[in-house]
Parts: structure tokens; sequence; C-alpha cells
């Protein structure tokens, strides 16, 4: 087992680089690679440097050869004492890309070589400081008969067979990259704030030219969000955008040449939904703005991940519904943060979004460090206002550039450019766990009092919660449906406080939570009407949806428990549907019944385990019970929202198609299945495909579908990926397993490839009900499948233990289910250090 790294333990590294070159002759399997570092002494101490994997065949100082014997072969590590003040280290090395399965270093892709070293894949490359904080400018030479040679920063020498490229700006290993293939590239070029010309390319293999429009779009309303909004400005001749079939994310923001899994770059109206197209648009952004929050200035070390990718997020975020609906962005980021960091919160693999201790690094990519770390910078710009948060990031921009920093650094340029004491608001950062707001009112006499109380439940290591700070932001809505004050945020700084309302008329309705402007989770009391008079006039766009969510999710759990259902939210999306054509993905969200795992979610957290196929069947019939009283609004409705001219993928059109869609899958409980049969053969947009094809899975009537859909899109990886995703997703539960089992038997499920794995894998365990089936057989076949990943690909292995990281809220024959596989995991000689962390810390 390996030692577990403790953020208290980090000490300052004793040299700086001043230059770092490196020299690659590529080969599939024997690739040398030459390197020369020149470091400077800035403290006492040895030269401490990380490989893994290297074959290595010499070693020098100052061209003194250096003794094998002081690399460390268990640790991983090279240790070379008393050096001279300044010296060139220098190393060559042979690697064998082509048996790099697990995709962390240099890798083939499809006969492309390219590189992943974040987190620290750069130790498979060569000896190295493989930590963030040293950074260093970087001059690399390939050697290759590939046509395309890329690297970081800009090119000074292009000739067959060999590139330089020379990075003038200092960076961490864990931004170095390289690719070498023969790639065809979509180019364009941006002019920016002060006048210099970037050459933009996206490089895809030869084929996918006409696939790569979207994401240079994207990268140039990047460009030009980032210079408005937050004055940053690119800093390099080019930028190199490459798509890449097998790669363990999303995308990386390597220096002056982002990698991209290709699903996040190639898009056609027939290929790619629109889901598919916001997401390269947010994505393309993401990478992008790393170039200021991640790589000008980037983390001290990896605990302070959430510096770089808390902020990037956030700012994605921003540019997404800059570019698209601001209201219908919030919603979604909610529904993800809810349904992936408060389940990961109130599990077993709970963490604060800095963590402080961990064993592998690559298990920290999480919903706490991204989406969490987005909310806490969401709630910092709350409380100090729009002018103090711009001042802030100024102040970061200017007194950190160039230098790897902590979440200590942040909070202190956001106290130093306001004034604000952020002691307690610290906690955020360092305490795991979501609070409880519950509120309880008070009414007398045109007086509202507000009594709230926090309470956050001990989480692993955790047992002592000291209250945080939480905004609040509130509105009152009166009887009539008129706002009486408008949103006010409140500063819960205490376990409990109280805020009063003088002066009130009528009774009000409280808009809580409004923007939802905490990570929180709501308790109160509240009715029927008055979550339907929210439903219908509240002016905050979130809150009117929490408000007819919180309705449905009310109403499920008490169904899925065996009681009575009523018929308030029944009536309540009549009225939705009324003005559903004023604002249609508003009213497509509100169809959206919470789905099984939330409800899930909301029966464990009152205590009740909850039981999967109960909760099927609720919602199930409650579904039918909407789309038989609406059938009428739902028909006319799908014809209203009918394409009204050729596809664009901009929040428009997606917004109409989300409506027509879940219009569909109302019509589709009474029909049978005839007008997605007729949406399937019809439709000329991936979006309306995809929706029809789920529908007709769902209800039994799939084969020919299937058929036309896999004879149409046989060759195309990526749309493949969705006919393997959506058949174990959509399928009735107790077929979901066995349909899964059969598909993983077909010569086209190449589960090497991370994007087909988790296709097929993800569409189980996102079925609620299929794979937590009461025989054990979900959790089975997942087991089956990481158990054969691990020695394979060890990081996507990990992050999809994380499908058991509920089981303690089920029934004890479940549980023991789940934890015997688990325990069929842990016992496994030779387990990767990745998948062993998270099966040991789901079981402890
Ligand atoms: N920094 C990238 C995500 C990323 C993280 C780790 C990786 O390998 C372990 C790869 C990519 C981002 O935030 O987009
Ligand atoms: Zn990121």
């Amino acid at each position: 087992m390996t030692a577990t790294q403790y953020l208290a333990d980090w000490r300052p590294y004793p040299f700086e680089i001043d230059e770092t070159r490196l020299e690659f002759h590529l080969h599939p399997t024997a690739t040398r690679v030459l390197s020369q570092i020149d470091f400077r002494r800035t403290a006492p101490g040895d030269l401490v440097l990380d490989g893994a994997g290297l074959r290595t065949l010499s070693l020098s100082v100052d061209g003194q050869p250096i003794d094998p014997a002081l690399i460390h072969e268990a640790d991983e590590r090279l240790t070379i004492p008393d050096l001279p003040d300044r010296f060139t280290f220098s190393a060559e090395v042979e690697i064998d890309p082509q048996a790099n399965t697990a995709l962390e270093g240099l890798y083939l892709s499809g006969g492309m070589f390219c590189t992943q070293c974040e987190a620290q894949g750069f130790r498979h490359i060569t000896w190295y400081p493989d930590r963030p904080d040293v950074m260093a400018p970087f001059r690399v030479t390939i050697h290759s008969d590939q046509p395309v040679l890329l690297s970081n920063g800009n090119p000074v020498e292009q000739a067959p067979g060999r590139a330089v490229w020379v990075d003038p700006w200092k960076k961490p290993a864990y931004l170095f990259a390289l690719v070498a293939g023969d790639l065809r590239a979509v180019s364009d070029h941006f002019t920016t704030m002060s006048g210099r010309d970037v050459a933009l390319n996206v490089w895809v293999r030869p084929g996918d030219e006409g696939r790569a429009g979207y994401a240079m779009e994207s990268l140039i309303r990047s460009m030009r969000w980032d210079e408005t909004a937050y004055g940053r400005e690119y800093d390099l001749d080019v930028f190199n955008i490459v798509a890449v079939d097998d790669f363990n994310m999303g995308a990386m923001e390597n220096k002056g040449l982002n990698i991209f899994n290709s699903k996040l770059v190639l898009a056609t109206a027939e290929t790619a939904t629109d889901g598919d197209y916001e997401r390269i648009e947010g994505v393309i952004g993401h990478e992008y703005f790393h170039n200021w929050t991640g790589n000008r200035i980037t983390c001290r070390d990896w605990f302070q991940l959430c510096l770089k990718e808390g902020l990037t997020v956030f700012r994605d975020q921003q540019f997404t519904s800059d570019m698209r609906s601001a209201a219908v962005k919030r919603i979604h980021d909610v529904q993800t943060l809810r349904a992936r960091q408060f389940r990961e919160d109130s599990g077993p693999l709970s963490h604060p979004p800095r963590p402080d201790h961990y064993q592998e690094i690559n298990n920290f990519y999480t919903a706490t460090v991204y989406e969490k770390g987005a909310e806490v910078i969401g709630m910092l710009k709350r409380l100090v206002g729009d002018d103090g948060y711009a001042k802030a990031l100024d102040l970061y921009f200017t007194r950190h550039d160039g230098q790897a920093c902590t979440i200590e650094d942040w909070i202190a340029v956001f106290q130093d450019a306001t004034g604000r004491d952020l002691t307690q608001f610290k906690r955020w950062y360092t305490d795991a766990g979501t609070p409880r707001l519950t509120m309880t009112e008070d009414w007398q006499d045109g007086t509202l009092v507000l009594n709230f109380r926090q309470d956050i439940a001990p989480t692993p290591g955790q047992s002592e919660k000291p209250p945080r700070v939480i905004p609040i932001a509130i509105g009152l809505i009166g009887p009539n449906g008129d706002e009486v004050l408008p949103t006010t945020v409140l500063e819960m700084t205490e376990a409990q406080q109280s805020f009063r309302f003088d002066g009130l008329g009528a009774r009000p309705v409280v808009s809580l939570l409004r923007g939802f402007s905490a990570p929180v989770t709501v308790t109160r009391e509240i009715t029927a009407n008055e979550q339907a008079l929210l439903l219908a006039h509240d002016s905050d766009a979130y809150a009117r949806w929490q408000a007819g969510h919180d309705l449905a999710l009310d109403e499920l759990t008490r169904r899925a428990t065996g009681a009575a259902g009523s018929r308030a939210l029944v009536q309540a999306l009549g009225g939705v549907l009324d003005d559903a054509e004023r604002d249609p993905a508003f009213a497509a969200l509100c169809l959206a019944l919470p789905g099984e795992e939330e409800i899930a979610t909301t029966l464990a957290a009152r205590g009740t385990p909850p039981d999967p196929d109960a909760i099927h069947a609720a919602r199930h019939a409650l579904l039918s019970e909407i789309a038989e009283a609406h059938q009428t609004a739902f028909a006319r409705l799908y014809e209203a929202m009918a394409p009204q001219g050729p596809y664009r993928p901009d929040a428009e059109g997606a917004a109409r198609r989300s409506l027509r869609l879940a219009c569909l899958a109302n019509l589709s409980r009474r029909d049978g299945g005839a007008r997605a049969e007729a949406l399937f053969a019809s439709a000329g947009n991936m979006t309306e495909r995809q929706g029809a094809l789920e529908q007709l899975i769902a209800l039994g009537r799939d084969a020919q579908a299937l058929a036309d859909f896999e004879a149409e899109f046989r060759d195309n990886r990526l749309v493949m990926d969705k006919w393997f995703m959506v058949q174990p997703l959509r399928a009735a539960p107790d077929q979901a397993v066995a349909r899964a089992r059969a598909l993983a038997q077909r010569p086209d499920f190449d589960w090497k490839n991370p994007n087909r794995f988790r296709s097929l894998i993800s569409g189980l365990t996102a079925n609620h009900a299929a794979f937590h089936a009461a025989d054990g057989s979900g959790y089975d076949f997942l087991a089956d499948w990481l158990i054969r990943l691990d020695p394979v690909n060890p990081q996507t292995t990990a992050r999809m233990c994380s499908a058991f990281e509920t089981i303690s809220r089920y029934d004890a024959t479940r549980q023991a289910r789940a934890k015997a596989v688990l325990a069929r995991i842990a016992a496994l000689p030779g387990l990767s250090r990745n998948t062993a962390e998270m099966v040991t810390r789901i079981l402890a």
C-alpha cells in the first residue's frame, strides 16, 4: 500500500530551472528521449527527480556520468546529492508508447503519438521534478516521420522529419504536450486586444475536417470573451487544439497545445446532439481559460487543484451563460452539482474542495474540486459584490502572474482588494460536507421572522463542523404573486440566526436560496399550494424551477414509500404547459421530473432506505398520469415545436427541441411509439434522432431503429458510443443488465477505448433500478469489467468505482452484495494504487 501524501508535508523545491531542453526520437515501441535541464540552486538539499517505467540509458551532470544506483525503483525517484549551485542535468531514456494503455505520459492513439501529463504523467516520459511548483521555459525538438509534429509554444523550425518548438512561458511539466501524426488542420486566426495576430488550428484525422468548425467558432468566442470579461489576452503566436480518440478525461489545457477527447471537438448536426454542442463550447472555453487560470498562474501543489479548476469551471459557466441562456445554464449547473457533488459529499468519498491528504492524486479530479470549487467562488462573488470580485481578480493576475499559488494566496487577494475578513469563509475550502439549512417562519402582525439553522454531518476524518458563512438570497412573494421584497442576500454566520422583515401586508411566501446562492440542502415547511405559487410567479428563474422540482420530489418520495398520490403536481404542470411557448427551455426543465437517483438520495437523507423498484414504479406511474392529463397540450406543443428551418446548435433551437422531446416522451406513453418511430425516421439532426431512439428503447420497440442506426453510423466511433450508451440506460430495469452483457460481447465493444468503455458501463450504472437490481447482477457486471480494465487503464477504472459510493443507503441485502464485489476487487493481486484507494475508501 502506498504512503499517503499530506499537504502539511509540502516543502519548497531547492532548485529553479532556467531552461528545459528535450529531444524526442519517436518510435512506436522504442522512443528515445534526451533531456538537458539547467538547474540553479535556491536552497540547500539533494536533487530529487521523478521517473516511472523508464529504461534509463544514461544520466549525467555537466557531462559527468551519474551512478544509476542512485535510482530508487520502489519510490520511482532519482536522488543526487552534493551538487553545485548551477549545473546541467542530462538523461537519455527509452519508453514504449505502444505499450502505454494507461494513457498517461506518451502514448499512441490510432497510430498518432500524443501525451497526457496531468497530474503526474511527465515522469513516464523522462526524469524530472514532476511537481507543479517547478516551472521552466521549454525547448522541444521532435524527430519523426509523422507529417505533423507539435509541441507547446511557438514553432521555430519545421522541416520534414524534424520540428523545434520553443515555449517562452515558464510552465510546470504537467502542461507539457507533444503530438505527432497524420493530421489535418481547420485553421483561422484571431487578432488580440493589443492587435497581435494569432494563428488558430484545430487538428483532426483526415476526413474529419468537416466536423471541427464548431470547435473553431467556440475557440474564437472564448478568446474574445476572456478579453472582454476578464481583460485576459492570449500570449503566443499560435494556438493549437488536437482531437484524439483515446483519452481518459474530457480535455487538457497544455500550454498552446490543448489536447481534446475527440467527442468534445467533432460535431455535425447529423452526429452530435444539442448537449454535445453545448459541452464542446463549454470545454473549449474551459481549456482556453486555463491559459490564465492554471497556466500563467498555476498550483503550488496538487492539494490546491481547485485553485485552477474551481476558478476555471466558474469562468466557463459564466461564458456559457453569456453565450446561451443564463437561467437554463444555472439550472443545469445546479442539477449537475446535486447529482454528482452532493452525492459524493454525502458518502464515503466526501472530501473538502482543498483536500489535505491523498494516496493517488488522479482520484481527486472530482465534482467537489471542480463543481463545488466553482460554487465557492460564486459565493465569494456574491459576498464581495461584482466590483469587489473584479478588483480581486485584477489583483490576482498582477500579483501572481508566473507563480505557483495556494488557496491562501487566492483568499488574500480578496481580503486585500475588498478589506473583508474571509477567515470564516475559508472553511468552505477546508471542510467537507454539504450544510443542511433548516428554515422556520414566525408570522405576526405584518412581521415575518425567518429562523435558520445550519447543520453539517460528520465526514470521513472530520467530525467537528464549525458554522460557515452562508449567503442566503431570498425574495418575498405576496399571495397574489407580486414580489413584495426583491432579491436580498442574508449573510448567515452563526449556527442559528434569525432575520426579521417588518411592515408586510399579508403573509408572503419566501422564495428561498434564489439563484442557488449557496451549495446547501434546504429543509423547510411549505405547502403544495405555496410551491405552486412560486412556480407560477417567482421572478427568479432558478427558484421558480426549484419550487416545481420540490413539488415533484415531495410527490415522488411519498408515492415511492407507499403513500397515496395527490394531483397538485399534475395541476401545476398544466400552468407550465399553458406558458410553455413563451419559454420552451423552462417548460422542458419542469417536465423532466426528478430522476430515480435523486429520489433515492432524498429518501436516504430522510432516513428511509430507498427501494429502487418502488421508486421506478412510482415515477413511471406519475409520468403516466401527467401524460394522460395533458395529452392535448403535449400534442399541440409537439407540433408547435417542430423545426422551423435548418438545424442551428444555438440556445433557442435547443430549447425548442428539448420541449419537443419532453412532449414526445409523454405522447409515447400513449401512442405506442408511433410518433417516436416517425421522428426517428425523419429527423435530420442527432438531438431528435437520439431522443426518439431513447423512447423506442424504453417502450421495447427498438429493434428496427437500432439496426438502422447501426447501419448508418457503423464507422463513426462517437455516434456508436451513443448507441452503446442508450441501450442499457433506457432499457427496462429487468432487462438492462442482460442487454449490457450482450453488448459487451460484441467485437466492436472496444473496451480499451475509454469512451466506448464508459458509454456502455455508465449507461448501465445510470439506470438506477437496473444497476441496483436486488439480485446483485448490476454490481457483478460492473465489478467484472473493473477487474478486467484495471491492469490496462487504472485511472478510468478508479473513476468508475464511484458508482458504488452510495451503497450504504440501500437495504442490507444490496449492501452485502455490493460489499462482497468490492471485497473481490480489493483482494486482487497487483490492483492499481488508483483503484485500491477508491475501493478502500468506499469500504471504510
Ligand atoms: N485539467 C484538465 C482535466 C484533466 C485532468 C486530469 C487528466 O489526467 C489525469 C486529464 C485531464 C481540465 O480541467 O480540463
Ligand atoms: Zn480544468
